[in-house]
């Protein structure tokens, strides 16, 4: 393990958010405290009860698996276990695995001193994840318009959902939020190459400095955002990424229940043209 002796230094009590010293220890190279027995908790109970539901058939194969959401008819009360009642505890223990999750990085931050953008980053996708699966079954009224736990059948679930408002792409969130998914990649990919370019030259030529990097975006499109503004560029438009996409599915039903097409007739009946 590199970095024990700088481990060592900074292995020290306090920054918990509950549980004071009780369970302020690490094992082998993870942080427990509360927050890691929590996730283990949830964790184990919604894993078992995956394989619960896998057990009640019909396939072991993996991509095959499903725990199905309840019919609708159940609206937004606990249906019986094998009635989409299995789904209903894999959603709360899931939900109280990835919000300890985040917690627990809370804690490991505060330990370190430092900023809490790491879980803030986390949270957006516990956002959409949150959105998918309680937000808007609730706003609908009915758990059933959650998306079922399984590799294959929660990308039916997206197909379908998608052509019940005929074409998903004329949902103007959710091309905000590819415009953002396709911009992250992009900038990531430009800092990838330039920081690489920078200090991994080749061997037996010198590495290039921040003004090197400055100065080759200036040349090349007349500006650079600078070495912190990347970074700062970089987690805005990941968390726009996942915030817009959030969005984008929960004004789908609840907000607008026809076509995504027939939202644009609005532009051709605005007073301008009429
Ligand atoms: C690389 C970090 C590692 C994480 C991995 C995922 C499990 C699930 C569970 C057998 C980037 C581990 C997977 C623990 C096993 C059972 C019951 C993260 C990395 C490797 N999806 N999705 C995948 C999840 C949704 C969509 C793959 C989760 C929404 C499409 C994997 C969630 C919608 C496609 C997966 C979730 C949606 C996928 C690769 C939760 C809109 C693909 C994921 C909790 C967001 C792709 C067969 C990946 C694929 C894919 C997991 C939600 C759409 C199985 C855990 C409902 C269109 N999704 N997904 O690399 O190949 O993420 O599917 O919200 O094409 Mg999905
Ligand atoms: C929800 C994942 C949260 C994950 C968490 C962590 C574990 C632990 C452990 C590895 C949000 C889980 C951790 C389980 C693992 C270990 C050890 C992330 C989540 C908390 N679409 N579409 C999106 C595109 C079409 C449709 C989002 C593109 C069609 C629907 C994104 C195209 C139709 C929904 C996006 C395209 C359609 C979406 C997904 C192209 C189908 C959603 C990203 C090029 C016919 C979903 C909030 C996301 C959404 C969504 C992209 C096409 C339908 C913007 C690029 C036209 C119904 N689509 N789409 O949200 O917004 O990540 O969800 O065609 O519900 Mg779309
Ligand atoms: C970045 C960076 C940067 C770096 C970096 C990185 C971003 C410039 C300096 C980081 C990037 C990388 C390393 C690149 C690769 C990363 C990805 C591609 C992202 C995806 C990541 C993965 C796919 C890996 C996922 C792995 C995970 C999540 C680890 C899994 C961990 C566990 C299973 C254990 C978790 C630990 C917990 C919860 C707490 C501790 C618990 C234990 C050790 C277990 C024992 C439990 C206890 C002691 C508690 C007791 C439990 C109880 C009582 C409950 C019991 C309940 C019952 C019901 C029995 O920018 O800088 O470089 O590197």
């Amino acid at each position: 393990m590199s970095m024990l002796s700088f481990e060592r230094k900074y292995r020290v009590r306090g920054g918990t958010l509950i549980g004071g010293d009780l369970f302020d220890f690490w094992v082998g190279p993870f942080y427990v405290g509360f927050f890691g027995v929590t996730t283990v908790f949830f964790s184990l109970l919604g894993t078992a009860l995956i394989i619960y539901g896998a057990a009640q058939g019909p396939t072991w194969n993996l991509w095959q698996i499903d725990i199905p959401v309840p019919d609708l008819s159940y609206g937004l009360r606990l249906a019986p276990m094998l009635e989409g009642g299995i789904w209903q505890w894999v959603t709360i223990f899931a939900t109280g695995a990835f919000v300890s999750w985040m917690l627990r990085e809370v804690e490991i931050a505060r330990k370190l001193g430092m900023g809490l953008h790491v879980p803030f980053a986390f949270g957006i996708a516990v956002l959409a994840y949150v959105t998918l699966v309680i937000i808007r079954p609730v706003l609908m009224g009915a758990w059933g318009h959650g998306f079922p736990y399984g590799i294959i059948t929660h990308l039916q679930w997206v197909n379908n959902v998608g052509y019940a408002y005929i074409n998903f792409h004329y949902n103007p969130a959710h091309m905000v939020a590819i415009t953002f998914f396709f911009t992250t990649t992009l900038a990531l990919a430009l800092h990838g190459g330039l920081i690489l370019s920078a200090v991994n030259p080749g061997k037996g030529r010198p590495v290039k400095t921040p003004e090197h990097e400055d100065t080759f975006f200036r040349d090349a499109i007349g500006y650079s955002v600078g070495a912190l503004g990347i970074h700062r560029l970089g987690l805005f438009l990941a968390l726009s990424a996942g915030v817009w996409s959030a969005i984008c599915i929960v004004i789908a039903g609840p907000l607008w229940t026809e076509g995504w097409p027939e939202w644009w007739d609005y532009w051709r009946n605005l007073p301008i043209w009429s």
